[in-house]
């Protein structure tokens, strides 16, 4: 039997290469988290609120990754992690994750700024909490900017309470790796 599963495997290499002569391959990494910032009030090292405040301010959490120097992007999963709760946040729903040029550095500015695109996400539960964001990278490494960058919001700013109503999600620093925000690249070696 193995001689037939090798045989296989040759063969289907052949027919997925059999648009281009020249071999190509993937590699999977997590690319480098390097700036998570909460735009608004203060916010602890571990998470970011992502809701409004006792003041009937909004929380907004921004995400920025390096992905400057990879091939072209075949693939790309944003993965972000939803570690406590505060009030009742599914109020303000919808929420949603935009697609925006932070720049080098994710700062205030990025509250605001235009998105590129904004799509209403389904709101999950505590955990993880996973995006096809393949096309926005893609765009992103069209354009030739070097970072790939993604703003968490809801579209109701505050509810008015005078008190907090907010998802937490995971910092770049949270000390339970896995609660950490991540942008898994697939992308063609040369
Ligand atoms: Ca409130």
């Amino acid at each position: 039997m193995r001689p037939i599963s090798i045989l296989l495997l040759v063969l289907l290499a052949s027919c997925g290469g059999s648009s281009s002569p020249k071999a190509t391959f993937t590699e999977r990494r997590a690319v480098a988290f390097e700036a998570g910032i909460s735009v608004g009030p203060a916010a602890g090292s571990d998470t970011h609120p992502v809701g409004d405040t006792p003041t009937d301010i909004s929380a907004v959490y921004v995400v920025s990754f390096d992905i400057d120097g990879i091939g072209p992007v075949v693939d790309a999963t944003l993965q972000l992690t939803r570690v406590a709760n505060s009030g009742a946040p599914e109020g303000l729903a919808p929420l949603v994750v935009d697609h925006i040029d932070a720049g080098a550095a994710a700062d205030v500015g990025d509250k605001t700024s235009v998105a590129l695109t904004a799509a209403a996400h389904t709101l999950g539960g505590l955990g993880p909490w996973t995006l096809d964001v393949t096309s926005l990278v893609q765009a992103d490494q069209g354009a030739g900017r070097v970072r790939s960058a993604f703003r968490v919001q809801f579209t109701t700013t505050t509810d008015g309470d005078g008190m907090t109503d907010a998802m937490f999600f995971g910092s770049a620093v949270n000390p339970t790796l896995t609660h950490r925000p991540t942008l898994e690249v697939t992308y063609e070696v040369p």
